[in-house]
């Protein structure tokens, strides 16, 4: 029997994946860092959108096809996820994929999806990716293996290796993937620093790929440091220190940064009448030079830690994919009760 709070929780993850990600891509925040009070307004405006009407991009799109394809096969099938991806980015219009990842989606339909992993590994001349496009998908793969870390490290690399085969991407992906396990598994955080030195080991003492750990190490211990060291935190400060940008070694640690930082309401004044899911969709959003996907990754670890009911219905129902990221997360807890 899967416990409300679970299904709750596993159902903030994803849900909190597509409204961090349908917000960032509100405020696209390549050209600056974005009034808090003006994302404020925008969400309270959302009450009067049509439904499905704010909409998401290719963090959603990639979830949804990495999410379905496990729940319609039960199982991980890698050419059949590869299939996905490309079929929803050949069918899109325009939902702001990475640069070079289209590259991947071309060569895989040309190989008719028989060589799933040979394009990605040809990126970059050779070292493959490190933008965080496997990362920011990743959420179903914690769901499917929810309390079972060895199986959510080897799934969240394998499905990484389709698009993203340098380290720094692979293991974007399963910091992003044990950041999620570990919000889901946690009841009350009495010390963001400690989460973050316990996931930091987790990390180190589960991922298969040696290679690029010690980026990830320095990066969590800035976060230990800022957290430590500062009350209030200018998001010039999270930029020059941990990155937001559109690599997995930016991107991913200021996820989980916003995450923890958001957990203490007196440190954002602005926005401390609100929940801490709806800090952390807001702060995350504002400072990230990628932010509908720090946004999206942020969100989707609070949502784990705080459930999906701590985002108001109708923005909600504002959201493209909202009623379809509750079904695929129950989809989701559903085979993984079935496989304890
Ligand atoms: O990682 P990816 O799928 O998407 C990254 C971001 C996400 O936020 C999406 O929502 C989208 O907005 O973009 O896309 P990739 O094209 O694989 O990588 C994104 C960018 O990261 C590339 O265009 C490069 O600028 C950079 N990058 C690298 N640069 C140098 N060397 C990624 N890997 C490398 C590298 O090895
Ligand atoms: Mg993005």
């Amino acid at each position: 029997m899967c416990s409300t709070k679970l299904l709750e929780r596993a159902s903030g993850v994803i849900l909190g994946a597509i409204f961090g990600d349908c917000l960032g891509a509100e405020f696209d925040c390549m050209l600056g860092e974005q009034p808090l009070g003006d994302i404020l307004e925008y969400c309270n405006d959302l009450q009067n959108a049509e439904r499905g009407s704010v909409l998401y991009t290719d963090d959603s799109c990639m979830t949804f096809d990495l999410g379905l394809s496990l729940i319609q096969h039960g199982r991980f099938e890698a050419r059949e996820v590869a299939k996905a991806f490309c079929e929803t980015y050949f069918s899109s219009f325009q939902r702001f994929y990475g640069s070079n990842v289209v590259d991947v989606f071309v060569k895989l339909k040309q190989s008719n999806y028989n060589d799933v992993y040979g394009p990605a590994s040809q990126q970059f001349g050779g070292s493959g990716s490190y933008g965080n496009g496997s990362a920011m998908r990743v959420s179903p793969v914690t769901l499917l293996h929810h309390n079972d870390v060895p199986s959510i490290v080897k799934l969240a690399g394998e499905q990484s290796r389709i698009t993203h085969t340098h380290p720094l991407g692979i293991n974007g992906a399963i910091l992003q993937a044990l950041a999620i396990e570990k919000a889901l598994n946690t009841n009350e955080i009495e010390s963001p620093v400690k989460f973050c030195q316990e996931l930091l080991e987790q990390f180190k003492e589960n991922t298969t790929v040696t290679e690029g750990i010690s980026v990830y190490e320095e990066k969590m211990n800035r976060i230990i440091e800022i957290l430590q060291e500062e009350k209030l935190v200018k998001p010039q400060t999270v930029n020059s220190k941990i990155g937001s940008g559109v690599t997995a070694h930016a991107a991913v640690p200021a996820s989980i940064f916003s995450f923890l930082y958001c957990l203490d309401r007196e440190r954002l004044p602005l926005i401390s009448d609100y929940n801490g899911m709806l800090r952390t969709a807001f702060y995350s959003v504002s400072f990230s030079y990628d932010s509908d996907t720090v946004g999206s990754m942020a969100t989707a670890i609070a949502g784990a830690y705080y459930g999906e009911k701590c985002i108001p219905d109708e923005w909600k129902i504002a959201c493209e994919g909202a009623d379809a990221a509750l079904k695929m997360a129950n989809d989701l807890i559903s085979l993984n009760i079935q496989e304890q």
